[in-house]
């Protein structure tokens, strides 16, 4: 096995071995081929996300007994790793597809389990996140989209900004407020495509993450039964909060993965290319730049790992790991990949090359889920208790 595919193969299970593997198959197969073409066209292959399905990729972190694989997030890490080599974009959507589907399986009830796991667990039914609205993005908790009690419905009312999937994706988890203001007045609902009033905003033409579209979500006096809600009343803010947690450890995942591609191409790359009679992969200089990049990987790996030990463990501490795990990583990931669009000369600028794509996708990774800035935000609370 080399290098490129399980790179510190000592410390994984033989389960998890295959599972890398397993993954990183199909990426070979089916992302990594057509990344760059599905990024110009700007083409959502909702028909590979089925096949990725296939492998029990739709549902990893839903339980057995729900219809899922019930995986860890110790897994999880490793399996959105091994996907982002191959596609960032894809990968990382398929991340917030799983942190749906897993808050659905933790916070649903039987019934609501039983309606929306099994399409989401075959990638049937595509699942988006809405919590960012147009005047409420890192201070989520100031969300002012609505939910009206009506009797034995809810109506909800507002604009989600930002969503990925949106459009293409059947179930939605909505944030929205039926109380007071601040978090304890929220509460999560889940809304479908096809319900009365709700309506998506154009793809929005952006810098990356082009293969899977963003919209604003347009709610517009949804009308829903109230079994749609999930959890109790007033607690969607801490459900939209947990679920971020092993959110921000795919996003992270999804930046090491996209990094790791960057550095074996630079490094395959600078052994092809001749300059001063010698291949560049001589020029020590260069060495050392490889070198750093793969070291800087490897402590935001260990640290990703940290942290999704922790998550699985239930430690308190796991969410403030999570906001360390996903500020770390997803820096050295977009720093890393900086680093081999430079080593690749006037090549790494090229589209054809698939290099800039990739700094583009990772450049995204600091801003969702949490912006980088909230999440020191986030650790340095906890250090100082306030
Ligand atoms: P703002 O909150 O306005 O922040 C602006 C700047 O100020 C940032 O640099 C921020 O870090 C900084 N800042 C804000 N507050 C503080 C503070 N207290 N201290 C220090 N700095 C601060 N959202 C969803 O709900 N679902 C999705 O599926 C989704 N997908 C996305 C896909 C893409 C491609 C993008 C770009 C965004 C997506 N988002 C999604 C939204 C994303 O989570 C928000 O953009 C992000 O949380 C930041 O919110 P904002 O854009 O409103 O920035
Ligand atoms: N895990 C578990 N609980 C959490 C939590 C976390 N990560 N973060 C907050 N909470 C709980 C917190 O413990 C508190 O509970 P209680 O009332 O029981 O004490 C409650 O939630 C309210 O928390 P705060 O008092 O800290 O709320 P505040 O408004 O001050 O700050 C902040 C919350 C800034 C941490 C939160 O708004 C945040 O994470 N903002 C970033 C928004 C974000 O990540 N958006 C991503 C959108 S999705 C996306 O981008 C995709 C691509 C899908």
């Amino acid at each position: 096995m080399h290098a490129t595919r399980a790179p510190d193969r000592g410390a994984l299970t033989p389960d998890q071995l295959a599972l890398v593997e397993v993954t990183l198959d199909f990426t070979e197969e089916h992302l990594a081929p057509h990344a760059v073409a599905w990024d110009r066209e700007k083409h959502f292959p909702v028909d590979v996300l089925r096949k990725a399905a296939g492998l029990g990729l739709g549902g990893v972190y839903v339980r057995e007994e729900s219809g899922g694989t019930g995986l860890t997030r110790a897994d999880g890490v490793l399996v959105f790793e091994a996907l982002a080599t191959g596609c960032p974009s894809i990968a990382g959507y398929l991340s917030i597809h799983n942190m749906v589907a897993w808050m659905i399986d933790r916070y649903g009830d039987a019934a609501q389990r039983a309606r929306w796991l099994p399409g989401l667990c075959a990638a049937d039914s595509l699942g988006s996140y809405c919590l960012t609205e147009p005047g409420a993005g890192s201070d989520a908790a100031a969300l002012r989209t609505r939910a009206e009690r009506d009797g034995d419905h809810y109506v909800l009312t507002g604009v989600k900004q930002f969503i990925s999937g949106a459009g293409a994706s059947r179930v939605y988890v909505v944030m929205a407020r039926t109380g007071e203001g601040g978090p304890g007045g929220i509460s999560a609902f889940v809304v479908e495509r096809d319900d009365a009033g709700l309506s998506f905003g154009p793809n929005e033409p952006k810098m990356g993450w082009n293969a899977q579209p963003t919209r604003q979500v347009v709610l517009d006096g949804v009308r829903i039964p109230a079994d749609r809600r999930l959890g109790a009343e007033g607690d969607g803010f801490r459900i939209a909060m947990n679920g971020l947690n092993g959110g921000r450890l795919g996003i992270a995942a999804c930046s090491l993965g996209g990094a790791r591609s960057a550095l074996h191409r630079s490094v395959a790359y600078l052994g092809d290319r001749e300059a001063f009679g010698a291949p560049l992969l001589d020029a020590q200089a260069l060495r050392f730049t490889l070198a750093d990049m793969a070291t800087e990987l490897a402590a935001a790996r260990a640290l990703v790992r940290q942290a999704a030990d922790a998550l699985d463990r239930g430690d308190q501490g796991a969410p403030q790991l999570c906001a360390m795990a996903k500020r770390f990583a997803t820096d050295t990931g977009y720093s890393v990949a900086d680093r081999a669009l430079q080593l690749h000369g006037g090549y790494g600028y090229l589209s054809e090359y698939g290099i800039e794509k990739i700094v583009r996708d990772l450049r995204v990774h600091q801003i969702l889920e949490g912006t980088n800035e909230i999440m020191r935000l986030i650790v340095a609370r906890e250090l100082s208790g306030a």
